[in-house]
């Protein structure tokens, strides 16, 4: 299966080991078609030099190749609830993961009757355990 995974960039890169672990995880039976949200050397500062619309087009293609995406949403993201959007608006398959003790998961997604498989775990392990019942 391809999966789309979505996490925070440009909205700050603190939970990068968070998403190293899930996409490490997805990796063992899909193909992850955006491995880099996981890479640690991916800094805030360093994707300056890179052209916004060929990132913003070449995602939502992958988007869309997607069989499944999963977004991990602790950390508040413009471009996570973007993709988002887009996956309700062409009914992609979509899982949420959300760390309940780092914040609050916004009104706009917690609140779309299209989003029913949001979930909330407390430590990385508990967020791979919830997907390693759902993929299997
Ligand atoms: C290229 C190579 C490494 O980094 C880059 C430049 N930036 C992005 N590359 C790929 N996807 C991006 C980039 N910036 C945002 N995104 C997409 O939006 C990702 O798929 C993330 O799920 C999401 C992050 O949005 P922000 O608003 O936190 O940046």
């Amino acid at each position: 299966m391809k999966i789309y995974f979505a996490g925070s960039i440009r909205g700050g890169r603190k939970d990068v080991d968070v998403y190293r672990k899930i996409i490490d995880y997805l990796k063992i039976d899909n193909e992850v078609l955006t491995e880099h949200i996981g890479d640690y050397k991916l800094s805030v500062n360093g994707q300056d030099k890179l052209d916004n619309s060929h990132i913003r087009n070449r995602d939502i293609a992958w988007l869309k190749e997607s069989d499944l995406v999963v977004a991990e949403t602790s950390n508040p993201s413009l471009g996570v609830g973007y993709e988002l959007a887009y996956a309700e608006k062409i009914e992609k398959s979509v899982i949420i993961l959300h760390n309940k003790n780092k914040s609050q998961l916004s009104a706009m997604i917690a609140g779309s009757s299209y989003f029913g498989d949001i979930n909330y775990y407390s430590d990385v392990a508990e967020a791979i355990s919830i997907l390693k019942k759902k993929l299997q």
